[in-house]
């Protein structure tokens, strides 16, 4: 027996132990064992029941992730499985933690199941570009039926145990011990002399084309652009088309085949790299993140409001302090509502709404923020205001309290001098929603403490988020990035091109919406204040396109007023707006500006090079350590499509060396204050090299 897999024997019950930390992949070693075990219960005629169980905090929590595209070593994942499927002998999985993927297919393929009571179920493979390629498209719907199929296996979303007996894909919820329960049960079926069972004796459910008719069009939304889920919808149909043993063959096939595709190899990079950007290179090895028992938000617009619910529902203390009690009752009631709403959905029970709202201390008092470990300050986005608040901070919080501005763009050194405290001053920059989205923009300024950095990447995970480390610039890491399409998004209508056509070719590149649509959801009003605030450094075309302060002087402020690029309806449903065609033709008149057609693949290349250009500056600044920071920070904070891999990736698979030479030409037509080739994208290009090594 091999380390991975140790096989122990109790009376007529043995037992396979699965040990691959971190989260027992089922690496060369775990199939080697897997099969091992299964030929060393079957030799042994006292044996009567094998259970299969992991170690550590997890089941089989897929397929070697590491191992793909590489050459595989001894069995492949199905053959264990065949083996585990047909011993002679009843096989139990005794699962517990996230049972997913190649993990759930070996569950799958064992005899009985008993899974601890938090146990989690999936079919994640969609999320990394490929599909269940070991029985999971198979076993399923025998087991469980084709909308639950469908469900797990198109969309990557878990299930909890309770749901899994329900659906009947586990048999038995354990109550204490897993390892006892599952022992127990072997005894059980052992006396009883109960033998094996296979899921793929049992039939297909019986075909339903209006499911597969809704889910394809579904997926075809919800999963815009991408293959897998749509593949792994064409697996399940391999059972109705093949024999079970066959459609296991050709399930694998199709596994096999997007698993050398460019988008399972764009989305195992961004895996990769969520967890890269968690290891900040440059911190002391012994620095140690300081302790964060209680939190301060000060400032309950929007954006604090966020801040405060996604703190309480992680279950940590939080003071909400506000301007005055109107204020505060307003964000209170504001939060109240939503968390109101998310129970009534049935997503979150009043028990755990009561705990979150106790967590929360209302006060109109800085000087409340006295004992907190961590303050996230949300004012106003103004550099006056916020020193000012600095200050204040500064004075009323003890020495070490974290003082952390959740600004977008705003310079944090003039707050680390404003506070008198720089050590221990940062950027938390979170997006909106914040209570909802992902990404942590965290911020080191020059004289940030390094316990100070470590300290805010580990609250980001505590409160669910996917931190990323920034540097101090104009916008940091996505704002500017985004700015740059944005300039060029405006350029493009100055130079014929309608908004709707870019927006089409924003989302058919797979962003969820274009630039106008976005400006228009974030409020005109918010693009022409950042405009403003920049526009001492803009050039004279930047300020020539003033679209978005034309709309403002008219009133209309995007989806908030019903009318901006587009105009809506009391749905947010948005039409063709004939007033924005009438300002750009009235615009180009003004300005002697001739219009003329510009096809998707430019306008493509215009919005999406300006950013990949900006972010080579950004990473030869070093306001990101690495070409991950950046993909990572774009997927999740603006939506760059994940299957791409992220900016920088997706030029790397183009090759830099077209990415420059068409940076060249825009550089000819447009000027170099626009298409300066960023000095790391040249030198990478003519090295032939990308920006990963
Ligand atoms: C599959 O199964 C295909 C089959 O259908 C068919 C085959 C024929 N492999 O996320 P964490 C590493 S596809 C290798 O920070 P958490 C991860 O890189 C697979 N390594 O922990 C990290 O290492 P490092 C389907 C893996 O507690 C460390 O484990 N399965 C794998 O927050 C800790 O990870 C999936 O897609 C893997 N499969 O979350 C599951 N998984 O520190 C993917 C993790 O060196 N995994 N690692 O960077 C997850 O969703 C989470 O890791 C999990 C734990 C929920 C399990």
């Amino acid at each position: 027996m091999n380390a991975m897999v140790t096989f122990t024997k109790q009376g007529p019950i043995a037992e396979a132990l699965v040990d691959n930390p971190p989260v027992n992949a089922t690496s060369a070693g775990v199939r080697q064992g897997l099969v091992d075990a299964v030929r060393q219960f079957e030799a042994d005629p006292e044996l009567k029941v094998l259970i299969l169980r992991c170690a550590g905090r997890t089941f089989i929590a897929g397929a070697d992730i590491k191992e793909f595209g590489k050459p595989m070593v001894g069995p492949n994942l199905t053959e264990a499985i065949a083996m585990l499927d047909g011993a002679s002998k009843p096989v139990i999985a005794a699962v517990h933690g996230t049972v997913l993927g190649g993990g759930f297919e070996v569950a799958l393929a064992c005899h009985y199941r008993i899974a601890d009571p938090a146990t989690r179920f999936g079919f994640p493979e969609v999320k990394l570009g490929l599909l269940p390629g070991a029985g999971g498209t198979q076993r399923t719907p025998r087991l469980a039926g084709l909308a639950t199929t469908i469900e797990l296996v198109t969309t990557g979303k878990q299930i909890n145990a309770k749901k899994a007996l329900e659906s009947g894909l586990i048999d038995r919820i354990a109550e204490g011990d897993l390892a006892a329960a599952a022992h127990a049960y072997a005894t059980e079926l052992a006396a009883a002399g109960t033998g094996p069972r296979s899921a793929g004796d049992l039939p297909m459910p019986e075909d339903d084309a209006a499911l597969f008719a809704d889910a394809r069009k579904s997926l075809a939304r919800s999963m815009r652009g991408q293959t897998a889920p749509l593949l792994a919808l064409e697996a399940i149909r391999l059972g109705y088309d093949y024999p079970f043993a066959e459609a296991l063959e050709r399930e694998y096939a199709m596994c096999k085949e997007a698993i050398a595709g460019p988008q399972s190899k764009a989305l195992r990079h961004v895996f990769a790299a969520e967890r890269e950007v968690a290891r900040i290179p440059d911190l002391p090895a012994d620095v140690t993140a300081r302790e964060v028992k209680s939190v301060g938000v000060i400032g309950l617009g929007v954006m604090g409001r966020g801040i405060v619910m996604a703190i309480a529902a992680a279950g940590i203390p939080v003071v909400a302090v506000g301007l005055d009690d109107e204020h505060v009752a307003k964000a209170m009631g504001a939060i109240e509502k939503m968390w109101g709403s998310t129970v009534k959905k049935g997503r979150m029970s009043q028990e755990q709404l009561d705990r979150q709202l106790a967590l929360i201390t209302r006060s109109t008092n800085v000087a409340d923020l006295g004992s907190v470990d961590l303050v996230i300050e949300a004012v106003t986005e103004d550099l006056a205001t916020k020193e000012k608040v600095f200050a204040e901070l500064g004075k009323a919080t003890r020495p070490g309290t974290i003082l952390a501005s959740n600004t977008s763009f705003l310079n944090i050194e003039k707050l680390a001098d404003a506070s008198g405290r720089a050590e221990d001053v940062c950027g938390m920059h979170f997006f909106n929603p914040a209570n909802v989205m992902r990404l942590l923009e965290n911020v080191r300024a020059e004289r940030t403490d390094p316990a100070v950095v470590a300290t805010i990447m580990d609250f980001g995970k505590r409160i669910g988020k996917l931190s990323v480390l920034s540097g101090v610039c104009d916008g940091f890491i996505v704002n500017r990035m985004l700015s740059k399409r944005s300039r060029e998004g405006f350029f493009l209508v100055e130079e014929g091109a309608a908004p709707s056509v870019v927006d089409k070719a924003v989302s058919g590149f797979g962003f969820p919406m274009g630039p106008f649509a976005l400006g228009d959801l974030a409020g005109l009003d918010v693009q022409a204040a950042a405009r403003k605030s920049r526009a001492a450094s803009a050039s004279p075309r930047e300020l020539r396109a003033d679209f978005v302060e034309q709309m403002v002087a008219q009133g209309n402020l995007g989806q908030k007023t019903g009318s901006g690029w587009y105009t809506y309806d009391e749905n947010r449903k948005a039409s063709h707006n004939p007033a924005t065609d009438a300002m750009i033709a009235a615009h180009a008149e003004k300005h002697g500006l001739s219009l003329r057609e510009i096809g998707e693949q430019e306008t493509i290349e215009r919005l999406v090079y300006a950013m990949v250009n900006e972010g080579a500056k950004i990473l030869s600044e070093g306001v990101a350590a690495r070409p991950q920071d950046i993909d990572v920070a774009m997927i999740n904070g603006l939506g760059f499509p994940a299957y791409t891999g992220g900016p920088l990736f997706w030029a790397d698979q183009i090759g830099l060396d077209k990415v420059l030479a068409r940076i060249e030409e825009f550089r000819e037509q447009h000027g170099d204050a626009y298409w300066t080739p960023a000095p790391l994208l040249v030198e990478r290009a003519k090295a032939g090299q990308g920006f990963y090594a």
